[in-house]
């Protein structure tokens, strides 16, 4: 491994420990990659997408929802877990983990199971969030119907579909959706 990106790597390690540590809410993304893990992120922490975004295996963090210390939000996105099995302790800390996939994509419906696997490793109950991206290029009726068979299958009660390349009514529901899970979570 390069110098420079080891010591990427290590900075980002001691702000992710850093912000563990401090108790916060962590919410994590997690799904194949291309489905639209970046494009869900960004636009539930109000970006503009602007095209292309080249994989990047890791992790990325930022802000869902201020308030005091305790009270943040962090969404995060994880790619890569497979091949660098130490990010699972990412998934494995955060308090949600939010399963991305593609509705035109088979192969990213076929590895739910695997991420479902991982988002429960070491809680079994952790509220998962199951999200079908780019709806827009399939009818509603078959969103629905892939959505609610994968999550039937899997026995999870959170299900979305979204496109991230259109900013509305899904990408929001799946925002209020997380911080309303995190209230319940907090006031349990
Ligand atoms: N049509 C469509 N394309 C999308 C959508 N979300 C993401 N994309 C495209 O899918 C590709 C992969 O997206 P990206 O966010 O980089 O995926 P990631 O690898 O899971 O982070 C990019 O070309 C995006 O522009 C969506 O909702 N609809
Ligand atoms: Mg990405």
């Amino acid at each position: 491994m390069k110098f420079k990106k080891f010591m990427a790597l290590i900075c980002t390690f001691a702000f992710t420990c850093s912000n563990l540590i401090n108790g916060h809410n962590d919410v994590i993304l997690i799904g194949n990659e291309k489905v639209g893990k970046t494009s869900v992120r960004l636009r539930m922490l109000g970006y503009e997408l602007k095209g292309e975004y080249p994989h990047k295996p890791g992790f990325d963090c930022e802000t869902l929802r201020k308030g005091n210390i305790d009270e943040e939000v962090t969404l995060w996105a994880c790619s890569g877990y497979e091949q660098y099995p130490f990010l699972r302790e990412f998934i494995d800390l955060a308090k949600i983990v939010v399963i991305v996939f593609d509705i035109t994509n088979q192969q990213s419906i076929d590895d739910i199971g695997n991420h479902v696997e991982a988002a429960r490793n070491e809680h079994k109950d952790r509220p998962i969030f199951l999200v079908a991206n780019k709806a827009d290029l399939r009818d509603m009726e078959t969103c629905h119907d892939t959505l609610t068979a994968a999550a039937d299958k899997y026995n999870i009660k959170h299900l979305y579909f979204v496109s991230a390349l259109e900013p509305g009514d899904g990408i929001e529901w799946l925002k209020k959706g997380i911080l309303c899970a995190i209230d319940e979570l907090n006031e349990a």
